[in-house]
């Protein structure tokens, strides 16, 4: 019998954009996985580069969702927390790991606070310093440089970086106590971008890249994040679940390029998913 997989994500819903659980359940649900959603805040848009967006903070909603789910007795295969909207969800969701996990759950933290050296509108160092504790229960965490960068209290820069530097700030990583990391928006030089990873477990440091494309792309850690969970919870190992989702968004942002549209919308990752899902031999 084939028993499917329970995840839940705990993340924002922004009405537009593609970002956060737009972009979570689309990509799971497609690789097989039943999503649910803690949802922590409720936008019109994300905060990166519209005007005049909505924001409705979820923190005492997501108390009475977690009453209700722990009446039903909930545990799911994988947590995977994504946009946290204050200091106080981070600690909600240590709480909600504690319990609803199953024993064999498998916890992914995108700590998402900022990127290109900068935190996103309404985040601070105290979301840092808070997250840490957070990062201490995952078994995975996917930080961009950036928020690598802000969890190990370093002075951003933007790179080109050396192997040897990606691979100090992967172990640095894991020991603020996550067991794998997967950093994104590794670059060695100009002409290729993508994520490095590292198991402490095995002691496998690995390297996925592809070739970079010019711009910003919103909304594509969370586009890997997903891609790389759907992977690792079809059974694929770290390094490979890695570089099925940096192909997933490499072939996203092409697409985007391609159409040429307002890259504030996300990338069109819906047209990457067949392929994406024959990857994971669906
Ligand atoms: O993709 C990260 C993200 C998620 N959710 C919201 C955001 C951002 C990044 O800006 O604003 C609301």
């Amino acid at each position: 019998m084939n028993v499917q997989k329970h995840a839940v994500t705990i993340n924002d819903i922004s009405g537009i954009g593609r970002c956060s659980v737009t972009v979570a359940c689309p990509i799971m649900s497609a690789a097989g996985i039943e999503t649910s959603v803690l949802p922590t805040a409720l936008l019109s848009s994300h905060t990166g580069g519209f005007v005049g967006y909505s924001f409705l903070d979820l923190t005492e909603e997501m108390q009475k969702i977690i009453k209700h789910w722990k009446s039903l007795e909930l545990k799911f295969d994988s947590i995977y927390s994504g946009y946290l909207g204050s200091v106080t969800q981070i600690n909600t969701v240590i709480d909600f790991i504690d319990t609803f996990k199953k024993d064999s759950g498998l916890i992914m933290v995108d700590p998402v606070m900022g990127d290109s050296g900068r935190f996103y509108a309404g985040f601070s160092p105290d979301h840092a310093r808070e997250m840490k504790k957070l990062c201490r229960r995952a078994d995975i965490l996917v930080p961009n440089l950036t928020e690598a960068f802000m969890l190990l209290d370093r002075v951003y820069y933007e790179g080109p970086y050396t192997p040897d530097f990606i691979n100090e700030i992967l172990l640095d990583i894991t020991s603020l106590g996550c067991k794998k990391a997967v950093i994104t928006g590794v670059h060695f030089n100009n002409t290729e971008v993508g994520a490095a990873s590292y198991d402490s477990e095995t002691g496998i440091f690995d390297l996925a890249l592809a070739p970079r494309i010019e711009g910003f792309y919103h909304g594509t850690g969370d586009v890997f994040a997903s891609a790389l969970l759907s992977g690792l919870l079809n059974n694929k190992t770290l390094a490979e679940a890695t570089r099925i989702a940096v192909d997933f968004t490499e072939d996203s942002i092409i697409k985007t390029k391609e159409a040429g549209t307002d890259t504030r919308y996300g990338v069109l990752f819906e047209q990457c998913i067949p392929s994406f899902i024959r990857r994971l031999g669906l």
